[in-house]
């Protein structure tokens, strides 16, 4: 297998439009494995069933095969031929064959990590989108759906351990070598198919179904690695037992199976009966993983286990439809982890991450609809749109039918189309059906790209008191669609009565499906406190011109806590924007309502401590017309400092007690250390003397990563002798483990030092770097795209340094080679030197011979601005 295969001069768009369905379907597949980590031969047998009227050949998709051998029921055939990477089998005017062909692939050689690939000298594979093709010929097409039966042999001391799809249902030995039959009784497409042999250790346990049947499960990891496997088994039953109380959703074999590999281009694969997992969102324990990766562990785990249902029973028609699988998918793990902790703070991260990265991608040169109408590489396609855009789509549509008819109308998209690859539309159309709502308008979320625009506006009858809530909606121009029509768009607001008279108090929910409407509130003595958007019901940018004190008022006493939160940071985003276009603005109202949130942080200290961080510097530059990532990063330290000056007694007194044990894993230890790591940094802006010392203490006797990364990542953005230590502490107790690696590397990469992007370079060259590891890019390169001022350096040296490593890795991984480069794409957002240098980056990319279809789609699309 050669990598370079794949790499077409042209790239072909695939339009939606074209679809058409499959002109032969494979009931059942019979694979042979001869497993070897050099050289696996793949015996593939596709029992094939014309569904055209008329004789047309079978066209099976390659990608860096050769055919060993064809035969067609039993016959060496020769009637086929290759076309590009593809093989056409003429079977004449047969309707039904077996169509038989011999590869053989190469897993050590594969650093693509899509296909069959060796990872720590066990094999694993990664399907989704399209590697099945890399592994055997197959029309791999997500509404091709087959039944498999996989045998795989190979040596014993190499492989001990075989696993395929369902059930192991023969197995035996032959000299050094033994072999396993799997069967997987539930017709599944090829990007499901999953494989690993290897030497793993399992963590064992079952699962009792609501009808009875018992379920074993086994999460698989390299030995050494099972006692940080607790977490991910727990999350796995309460995901079990959560999708039959929600959803009515049982698990359907007698075997669920997870796979821990190191080497994951994304964080996990719903394989059916074999979820592949990378390490990161597998392996936990107090010492080694934060807070925040425990949420990870757990969300992850459920994400994948819910793709059993919404995914894998009622899989998607094309790739166009990746959202149905992934947006419904991500929403019902987002409320699986509100269940299982904080919703307000469950919903605040939620809302932080669609922020940081759905919102710049639909105001961006790469924006497409949660339901594209083109691409060239579908790997380019699993996006913050798809996912998380995609979740709050869903999400509307639950908010506006209330949980029973949402229920209703999930129910009847199982029932009708289980063992169906089904659209986006058939999703849609379900709701309707079964929820008893019309949805005509609505679609336009699926068709139309772009962050919606509200601008809100209230006035006021001076003879009767009848106050009136404007509402008027703007979707922006994006790629391919200037012009737009308007969204419904489902807006929870409350208008809040301060002055005792006659008010509309209700929650209301209000549709606006126009242009613009008027919403009457009723009469109001004083001007109402609005509450708008309320728990963010709809994935849109509200303009509303607030008098000064409402956002502190509602900070303080909005009874939505997404509210309040939303209340606090638009105050500080307000201060922190005037603040970067050089208008003098007081801090004080900034820092009357932190001290406020921070008076009731004991209650919910999470939520105290989500509420009370500043906003984002990506986040104050998507407010400006031309962001200054030098002015925002001085002035939101400045604003940081004048926090931390002005509360210090507050925040020493949260640092003050005991941090709680690590192993204490509640919502209230959790959120108690939350709140620490907030508090040392306000107190590390300040620059008052003792604060390095303080921070190496912290970290000195934490006895768990969440406080020991917090006070590292602190100490990490300034100069003292205690950061020097800290971080060779940490290397030297830590090096040997790479996920805790990973957060050494990560930790110098964010940091706010002006010298970080020499210090990222210089990292590149340290002898723990590997671009072979994807987790390993992300930690080092990903966190620099991710620190605003570094990566926007005004010398341009960021945008080399990225670019550097989109040329270097591109030949060894374009999946995570191509994840780099929309950073760069969004060069209109800045001043002119900086648009210059990363224009001049992408095109220096696009320069290279032989790049991938990946990276060129997305360097070329980046381009056009
Ligand atoms: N469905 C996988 C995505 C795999 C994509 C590979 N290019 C992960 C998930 O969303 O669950
Ligand atoms: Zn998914």
């Amino acid at each position: 297998m050669t990598d370079a295969s794949s790499t077409p001069a042209m790239p072909v768009t695939i339009h939606r439009g074209d679809y058409r369905p499959p002109e032969w379907q494979i009931p059942d597949i019979a694979l042979d494995f001869a497993l070897g980590i050099d050289a696996t031969r793949v015996a593939a047998a596709l029992s094939v069933v014309r569904h055209a009227d008329t004789p047309v050949p079978l066209v099976l998709r390659g990608d860096g095969l050769t055919p060993a051998a064809v035969r067609v029921d039993a016959e060496v055939w020769n009637d086929w031929r290759l076309d590009g990477s593809d093989l056409i089998v003429d079977l004449g005017d047969r309707t039904a064959a077996t169509v038989e062909v011999d590869t053989v692939v190469d897993p050590a050689s594969n650093t693509q990590l899509s296909g069959l690939y060796a990872s720590n000298g066990m094999l694993s594979t990664q399907c989704e989108a399209e590697g099945f093709r890399r592994i055997t010929f197959h029309p791999d097409r997500p509404d091709v759906l087959s039944r498999y039966k996989v045998r795989m042999q190979g040596d014993k001391a190499k492989f001990p351990i075989l696993l395929s799809n369902g059930n192991c249902i023969d197995r035996g030995e032959e000299g050094s070598d033994h072999w396993a039959l799997w069967e997987d009784p539930w017709p599944k497409p090829s990007y499901l198919f999953a494989l690993v042999a290897g030497d793993l250790v399992v963590n064992r346990d079952s699962f009792t179904t609501m009808s009875g049947r018992n379920v074993e499960l086994g999460i698989w990891v390299r030995d050494g690695d099972l006692d940080r496997t607790g977490h991910a088994m727990q999350a796995l039953k309460d995901s079990m037992a959560w999708d039959e109380r929600v959803y009515g959703r049982e698990y359907d074999l007698d075997l669920f199976n997870i796979v821990a590999v190191s080497d994951f281009n994304m964080g996990a694969m719903e394989n059916k009966g074999l979820n592949i997992f990378n390490t990161r969102y597998i392996l936990a324990d107090p010492d080694t993983a934060t807070d925040m990766d425990y949420d990870g562990v757990e969300g992850v785990v459920a994400h994948e286990y819910f793709h059993n249902w919404s995914g894998n029973r009622v899989t998607c028609r094309d790739w166009f439809q990746l959202s149905l699988k992934e947006g419904f998918t991500v929403f019902r793990d987002q409320s699986f982890s509100a269940d299982m902790g904080s919703p307000a703070v469950k919903r605040i991260e939620d809302v932080r991450l669609l922020r940081a990265a759905q919102f710049p991608e639909d105001a961006g040169p790469l924006a497409h609809p949660i339901r594209p109408d083109s691409y060239q590489e579908i790997s380019n396609f699993y996006t913050a749109t798809i996912y998380n855009k995609g979740a709050e789509i869903i999400r509307m549509m639950a908010t506006m039918v209330g949980p029973d008819r949402f229920r209703k109308g999930t129910d009847l998209y199982f029932d009708r189309h289980d063992g169906e690859a089904a659209t986006c539309e058939d999703f849609v159309r379900a709701i309707e059906d079964g929820a008893g709502i019309d949805l005509t308008q609505f679609r336009r979320w699926y068709e139309q790209a772009g962050t919606p625009r509200v601008a809100a506006r209230v006035d006021a009858n001076a003879a009767t008191g009848e106050r009136t809530l404007h509402l008027a909606q703007t979707v922006p121009p994006t790629p391919g669609q200037p012009d737009k029509q308007p969204m419904l768009i489902p807006l929870r607001i409350k208008a809040f009565d301060l002055d005792g008279g006659h008010g509309d108090e209700a929650e209301r929910l209000v549709l606006l499906d126009r242009a613009e409407l008027a919403v009457p509130l009723g009469p109001y003595r004083s001007r109402p406190m609005l509450s708008i958007n309320r728990g963010f019901s709809a994935p849109v940018i509200v303009d509303f011109a607030r008098e000064d004190g409402e956002l502190a008022w509602l900070a303080a006493h909005d009874d939505d806590p997404f509210a309040r939160y939303e209340a606090l940071q638009q105050l500080m985003l307000d201060t922190l924007v005037a603040a970067v276009s050089g208008e003098a603005r007081a801090n004080d109202a900034v820092i009357d309502a932190i001290a406020r949130t921070l008076e009731g942080a004991g209650e919910d200290p999470a939520f105290a401590a989500e509420a009370v961080l500043l906003p984002s510097e990506a986040f104050i530059g998507d407010q400006m017309v031309t962001v200054d990532p030098d002015a925002i990063r001085r002035e939101r330290l400045a604003l940081q400092g004048a926090i931390g000056t002005a509360l210090e007694s507050e925040w020493r007194a949260i640092l003050a007690g005991a941090a709680p044990p690590a192993a204490d894993l509640s919502r209230a230890a959790k959120g108690r250390r939350r709140l620490r790591g907030v508090a040392l940094a306000y107190l590390a802006a300040t620059g008052m003397a003792d604060i390095p010392a303080l921070a190496f203490k912290t970290f000195s006797d934490a006895d768990g990563m969440t406080e020991r990364q917090a006070a590292l990542a602190t100490l990490a953005h300034g100069d003292s002798d205690e950061r020097v230590a800290a971080l060779d502490i940490f290397y030297q107790r830590y090096r040997d483990n790479p996920l805790v690696l990973d957060k050494w590397f990560q930790v110098q990469a964010w940091s706010l030092r002006p010298d970080t992007v020499d210090a990222v370079k210089e990292l590149a060259r340290h002898a723990d770097f590997t671009l072979a590891n994807p987790n390993r890019v992300r930690a080092l390169y990903g966190a620099l795209t991710g620190n605003q001022a570094a990566f926007h350096q005004a010398d341009g040296a960021g945008y080399r340094l990225i670019a550097d490593l989109v040329i270097a890795l591109d030949p060894k991984n374009p999946q995570t080679a191509a994840r780099m480069i929309p950073p760069l794409g969004r060069w209109k957002r800045f001043d002119e030197g900086r648009q210059r240098l990363m224009r001049a980056e992408l095109e220096r990319i696009l320069a290279q011979p032989g790049l991938s279809r990946d990276v060129t789609e997305q360097a070329s699309k980046s381009l056009l601005g």
